[in-house]
């Protein structure tokens, strides 16, 4: 499946409305980063938020690795969010029964389903994951791992068109896709990690792409860059960087 229409011609034909808002911010400070703040201390994580803040749409996080998570630290997160206008995502990638998965969204120490305006879920345990999300908050909008971006993973074939189907099932709450390029129709929005500009990988699994055949070739729309920028000796300057690549590439698919 393949399109090539722009953020502002998209924009109407998303049906949920947390998927809208993200196209709008996109739009307005012409950036489709996401920058995953993968740190272990609710300083980093602020801090973090507050440098790359201005050049990004998306925030994306693991609150189970801060180790000092506490309501406070929630609270500064959603202000940072508020005033640099960007969405919190965070990547719990639920993956259980549905009656469980909504405890878990809504439950246990980090009431996700209170400050989150994006999560997403992996389709192995049936439609049910979904259901549960969407239940338990309309404020949230979910993404469906369709694909990874790791060595050797099973989100392949009809898993992945399993996906696409789950999504259009539930296209009231889902908005999107994890993927590695665009998988299907316009209406979705599709979020791909392991972006670098250094090609490469970790020594565990990760495979890196970088900004230009991610947004330009395969034709994803929101690039998602952890160490790239998170390791940076500069976080501001390297999220500039990555916005500006991931941008370009935007545009220049779009013929614009
Ligand atoms: O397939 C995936 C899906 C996700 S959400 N591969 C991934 O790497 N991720 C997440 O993206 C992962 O959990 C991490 O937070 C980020 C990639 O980080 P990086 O440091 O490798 O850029």
């Amino acid at each position: 499946a393949s399109h090539n229409l722009s953020f502002e011609q998209r924009l109407s034909m998303i049906r949920n409305k947390v998927g809208r808002r993200l196209l709008e911010i996109v739009l307005k400070k012409q950036s489709n980063l996401a920058v995953a703040a993968d740190v272990t201390t609710s300083q980093e994580l602020l801090s973090i938020a507050s440098q790359v803040g201005p050049h990004i749409c998306v925030l994306k996080t693991h609150v189970d690795i801060i180790e000092d998570w506490n309501e406070t630290v929630c609270e500064q997160l959603v202000h940072l969010a508020k005033s640099h206008q960007f969405l919190i995502f965070e990547d719990r990638k639920f993956a259980d029964i549905g009656n469980t998965v909504e405890l878990q969204f809504t439950g246990g120490i980090f009431h996700i389903s209170q400050w989150a305006d994006i999560v997403n879920a992996h389709i192995i345990a049936g439609p049910g994951t979904i259901q549960a999300l969407r239940k338990a908050s309309e404020h949230c909008g979910i993404l469906l791992l369709a694909q990874m971006s790791s060595k050797g993973n099973l989100a392949v074939e009809e898993y992945t068109q399993k996906a696409i189907q789950f999504a259009k099932q539930y296209e009231d709450a889902v908005f999107g896709f994890i993927s590695m390029g665009c998988i299907g129709e316009p209406n979705f929005i599709y979020f791909t990690p392991g972006v670098k500009l250094e090609k490469g990988g970790d020594s565990l699994g990760q495979q890196y792409t970088d900004p230009k055949t991610v947004i330009g070739i395969q034709k994803s729309d929101i690039a998602i860059v952890g160490r790239g920028i998170i390791h940076a000796s500069d976080r501001k300057e390297a999220a500039l960087t990555y916005q500006k690549a991931c941008w370009d590439a935007y545009v220049q698919r779009i013929g614009k």
